[in-house]
């Protein structure tokens, strides 16, 4: 089954109205190649004012960078799950090594977000990866699996996720993984989902790779087989990004 290649732009905490605008009218003016599936992620203060410029433009949608589990309540400073669905925002990021050890979330916290969010009709990019010390040890598809055993009973309906593997060592510092080393912790994860969950599952899941994508180094990254498309940081706040999207024309 052909697995629709699948781009994110993770925007992290940068940017104002007026740079948002910027980024939506040139990916507006971008011709994007129609076989990629294009989600750009805002910061939370941002999602509908970016939502409501991208509906001229329905082919790209929005996503959450995080969400809380719980639907309401004292919980300051949270954004809930149903609260993005309430205001139409079909996509969530959970489980971004960032919130993994910054604010340090657990896999059991990433299992939780990623079954309430599920459950509120979200669809959601689940982010593993290891840090450069587990892949030095050669414990990178220990460590992934142990996140995806973690987050696998949360999911009902595996169409609705996207894994993506972003190993932390590669994240903002320039170094990307070599197109092998990718692969290589893809197909792992891919032969995963077809031993934990099932072969249709595995052959339809994208998996996507995140750390440092470029125009310059996307191009052998997407012809990977295991390669679905990409989560991207630093190079979606730049023109560039359109050439990202466009990685398998
Ligand atoms: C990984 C990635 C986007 P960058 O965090 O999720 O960021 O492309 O800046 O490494």
């Amino acid at each position: 089954m052909a697995r629709k290649f699948f781009v994110g732009g993770n925007w992290k905490m940068n940017g104002t109205l007026d740079s948002g605008k910027k980024l939506v009218a040139a990916l507006q003016e971008a011709k994007l190649d129609p076989n990629t599936e294009v989600v750009v992620a805002p910061p939370a203060l941002h999602l509908l004012f970016v939502k409501e410029l991208l509906a001229k433009d329905s082919k790209i949608e929005v996503s959450g960078q995080n969400a809380y589990h719980k639907v309401s309540g004292a919980f300051t400073g949270e954004v809930s799950v149903s609260q993005l669905q309430d205001a139409g925002v079909p996509w969530v990021i959970l489980g971004h090594s960032e919130r993994r050890t910054i604010f340090k979330e657990t896999d059991q916290d990433i299992a939780e977000k990623t079954k309430a969010a599920l459950d509120h009709n979200l669809k959601v990019i689940v982010c593993v990866g290891e840090t450069l010390e587990e892949r030095e040890a050669n414990k990178s598809i220990d460590v992934v699996v142990r996140q995806l055993n973690a987050a696998a009973p949360s999911v009902a309906d595996w169409n609705k996720v996207v894994v993506a593997y972003e190993p932390v060592w590669a994240i903002g510092t320039g170094k990307v993984a070599t197109a092998e080393q990718a692969q290589e912790v893809h197909a792992a994860i891919r032969k995963w989902a077809a031993e934990k969950v099932s072969k249709e599952v595995s052959d339809s899941l994208r998996i996507i790779y995140g750390g440092s994508v470029a125009a310059k180094n996307c191009r052998e990254l997407a012809q990977q087989p295991d390669i679905d498309g990409f989560l991207v940081g630093g190079a979606s706040l730049k023109p560039e990004f359109a050439d990202i999207c466009n990685a398998r024309l």
